[in-house]
């Protein structure tokens, strides 16, 4: 395809990340959840609701972009900055999503705090990555995927995945996460 006659062809650009802070500059799309947007995640609701009552409704996770068009052939990318905390013993984590074209697959670089990545097929596959500065977690095509921050800081990733790929959150609302992730005396524990 020739793309100078199409509506495809887009200038060549750069944007300035804030590796240490989780925040990519200028960003045009800045997605921010709080706790109260949690409802329903976490296994301790009675806990989420104290948090949300007693922090204030506090700040859980921000996604950052500066975005390209949501079609084939793009790469769509952001910063995912998620706030160390407790749900009660569970750690904080994002809601989860399959995406809309499931066959498109994702990559997390991680590059500040530790944590995992949780993932899981809709026939019963589950697999938990961990995430520290400097690894990379593949997401293949057709798995969910939810990061949970199990650190003292925030845990921050550069997410890269196809522009078309879009997000389904209401498969993975309706199965859940076959495991979770706690905090227990200072030890992990997933189960
Ligand atoms: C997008 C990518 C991330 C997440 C972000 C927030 O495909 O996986 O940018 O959107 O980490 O998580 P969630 O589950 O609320 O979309
Ligand atoms: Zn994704």
């Amino acid at each position: 395809m020739d793309v100078r006659s199409t509506d495809k062809l887009i200038d060549p650009f750069s944007v300035d990340i804030d590796i240490d802070e989780g925040i990519m500059k200028r960003a045009t799309n800045h997605l921010v959840r709080k706790a109260s947007d949690m409802r329903g995640h976490y296994a301790d609701q009675a806990a989420l609701e104290r948090l949300i009552a007693e922090k204030a409704d506090p700040l859980h996770y921000e996604v950052f972009e500066v975005p390209v068009p949501e079609k084939e052939g793009h790469l769509m990318y952001c910063i995912s900055t998620l706030q160390p905390g407790q749900v009660g013993e569970e750690c904080f984590m994002t809601k989860g999503h399959y995406h809309a074209v499931a066959a498109t697959a994702e990559i997390y670089l991680c590059l500040r705090g530790q944590g995992y990545m949780a993932m899981k097929t809709a026939d019963g596959r589950w697999s938990a990555e961990p995430m520290s500065r400097g690894r990379m977690v593949y997401v293949p095509p057709h798995w969910a995927h939810r990061s949970i921050n199990t650190g003292g800081e925030p845990l921050i990733s550069f997410c890269v995945y196809p522009g078309q790929a879009g997000h389904n959150y209401g498969d993975i609302e309706q199965e859940g996460f076959p495991k979770r992730v706690f905090l227990r005396a200072e030890r992990v524990v997933i189960e």
